[in-house]
């Protein structure tokens, strides 16, 4: 009721400047190359609407960028961010559900802002967000030790993170946000001190790879949706990192004991049995950081996208 399921809008992010390491932007090619829309369009039956591009967004490089509140490249990953909310929201806005390939984790600001505002226009309704992920990705820009900005997406997203300057993420308006209670974590194993604090403060919802152990990922899924509650729409940022670097190593910030292959799969089947399913993000893929070569984790990438736009296993 939310989106047309069959409508499928791909934006395809080829942007690293979130963090470090060069790759991460070649993911949309290989995962395309891999055949992912043409399975989603074959096998899924969906109509898919991708401009055949994996925009690079080099139009938009700062003359000079130096770092801001210990945030690196802030001004290039705020326009590259604010220009993949427009995609996004241009998507969202005609009723068709999104589907945006990474990139790094900090293009979250554009797509969340994105279908938070579209989603506002059209149903005057809040969005959830389920996010899967190693890491918590909500140090603000003074928590974290790093700077990178793909550390630092939910800060932003939710307001624990505001800056006033338009070219750093002042573009971000009341529309574009998340509330706090409207997210939930699954995966986590690596938070830094300051997130913790946050998580804790805010009293923000989360299923770290511990309650995974104990109760299984079934129970796990159960209790994630069952704090979003029926018929919320939701966005599900799925960071391949969230998968145990035996079945996902090519990544950036690789940490080990995560979930299998068929955890996230399974994941990614019980939120598109939701049918509340409106966007879905898979971030942080870098093919170039593999020797044995990346086909494992964008095999890992593409089946996971498959599961949450609703291939069922019968
Ligand atoms: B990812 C770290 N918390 O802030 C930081 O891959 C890692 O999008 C962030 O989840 C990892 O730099 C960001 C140490
Ligand atoms: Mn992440
Ligand atoms: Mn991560
Ligand atoms: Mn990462």
């Amino acid at each position: 009721f939310l989106v047309n399921r069959h409508d499928l809008g791909v934006v395809a992010v080829g942007f690293s400047g979130g963090q470090p390491k060069a790759g991460v932007d070649a993911a949309p090619m290989a995962l395309i190359e891999a055949g992912l829309i043409q399975q989603l369009e074959e096998d899924l039956e969906l109509n898919v609407d991708y401009d055949g591009q994996v925009h690079a967004y080099s139009e938009l490089i700062p003359a000079d960028d130096p770092p801001f509140r210990n945030m690196k490249q802030p001004k290039f990953v705020s326009a590259v961010t604010k220009e993949v909310s427009e995609q996004v929201y241009s998507h969202a806005k005609k009723g068709k559900m999104v589907m945006t390939l990474g990139g790094d984790h900090s293009i979250a600001i554009g797509t969340i802002s994105g279908t938070a505002r579209a989603i506002r226009e059209r149903f005057g309704r809040e969005l959830a967000v389920i996010w899967v992920d190693a890491h918590a990705d909500i140090n603000t820009p003074e928590t974290s030790d790093s700077g990178n900005i793909h550390g630092m997406p939910v800060a932003f997203l939710t307001g624990l993170a505001t800056e006033k300057r338009e070219d750093v993420f002042g573009w971000l308006k009341e529309h574009h946000m998340l509330s706090v209670n409207k997210l939930v974590y699954i995966g986590l194993r690596d938070i830094d001190k300051g997130e913790k604090k946050i998580l804790k403060e805010h009293g923000i919802k989360a299923f770290s790879m511990h309650d995974i152990d104990r109760h299984g990922i079934g129970k796990v899924m159960d209790m994630a949706l069952g704090w979003i509650g029926s018929d919320t729409p939701i966005h599900l940022s799925f960071d391949v990192d969230a998968l145990d670097p035996m079945w996902a190593p090519s990544t950036g910030t690789p940490v080990r004991g995560g979930l299998t292959l068929r955890e996230g799969d399974f994941i990614a089947e019980c939120v598109a049995a939701t049918g509340s399913l409106i966007a879905l993000d898979l971030v942080e893929v870098n093919p170039s950081l593999d020797e044995h070569g990346a086909s494992d984790t964008v095999r890992a990438g593409c089946s996971i996208v498959r599961c949450a736009l609703g291939d069922t296993l019968l």
